[in-house]
């Protein structure tokens, strides 16, 4: 019933954006100029609540436009109604529905939908992961000098020891590919898929990851903070990857490492 929920609530909110995609819509700023939420985020969020709260009107939310909806629940539904609303609203079609479902502070199902290229991943917890049904996992490349990597830039705290932008000097400087796509969940999805060998973010929300997370590790990857300890969806840095490469990564994001 849950798992039944969770993509009938996916596939709601994902209708929002396809009613809105390259349409007109109204666009605001939050916590600076770049950083918008549009009226799909908010139509999308109450489609998506909607779905839920008919099944379940006592489950805890946990959303980016709402914010915390506090309940005394065991279930926690973290939703971000659109993840990467920067390209949604320039009408780049890199964008997705983004809801992970935790419970007795464990994520047990994660669903992440891109409508405009119709890719749905989907995890439960021992169950692997799957891309529209197929099942789906990590890649093999263990060198990072080889690998291809992705990551996303936060809005501020750019130039912090060790922060994105001197992690991201450090990869480009040793030639190695690091695309940016704008959708952190999108990222953390296509190192399940073995698109990408890695991510890293700085300055998540739970929102973003919850649901990649998930679908990461039923995949075969691995997930941790910059600390290479276990992650946590409310904890802000992320390092995602096939597990391959995931020491030395550790290790250039910490300044120490020497190819
Ligand atoms: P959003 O589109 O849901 O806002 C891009 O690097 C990623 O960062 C996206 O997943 C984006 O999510 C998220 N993001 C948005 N605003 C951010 C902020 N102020 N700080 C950090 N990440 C942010
Ligand atoms: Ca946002
Ligand atoms: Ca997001
Ligand atoms: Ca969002």
């Amino acid at each position: 019933m849950l798992k039944q929920t969770l993509i009938k609530a996916t596939l709601a909110g994902s209708k929002v954006l396809q009613h809105y995609f390259n349409g007109s819509f109204t666009v605001s700023s939050k916590s600076n100029i770049n950083d918008l939420v549009t009226q799909a985020d908010k139509e999308s969020e109450e489609a998506i609540f909607k779905v839920i709260r008919e099944e379940f009107p006592d489950h805890y939310l946990l959303s980016e436009e709402a914010g915390d909806l506090k309940m005394d629940s065991n279930t926690k539904w973290i939703i971000d109604p659109i993840d990467g609303t920067v390209n949604f609203a320039n009408g780049i079609p890199i964008c997705c529905v983004s809801i992970g479902v935790e419970q007795d502070g464990k994520m047990i199902l994660g669903a992440v939908y891109n409508p405009f290229i119709n890719e749905f991943f989907f995890s439960e917890r021992g169950y692997g992961a799957t891309l529209n049904d197929q099942k789906i996992k990590v890649s093999d490349k263990s060198d990072l000098l080889r690998s291809c990597l992705v990551t996303g830039f936060p809005y501020s705290y750019l130039d912090t020891p060790n922060g994105p932008l001197q992690v991201f000097e450090k990869l480009i400087r040793n030639n190695i590919p690091v695309r940016r796509l704008g959708s952190a969940a999108i990222d953390i999805c296509w190192v399940a898929s073995g698109r990408f060998d890695g991510f890293y973010e700085h300055n998540l929300n739970a929102w973003d990851s919850a649901a990649g997370f998930l679908i990461l590790e039923e995949a075969g990857g691995k997930v941790t903070d910059f600390g290479g300890n276990y992650y946590s969806p409310y904890q802000p840095n992320i390092l995602a990857t096939n597990g391959k490469i995931h020491d030395d990564l550790l290790l250039a994001i910490n300044g120490n490492w020497n190819p």
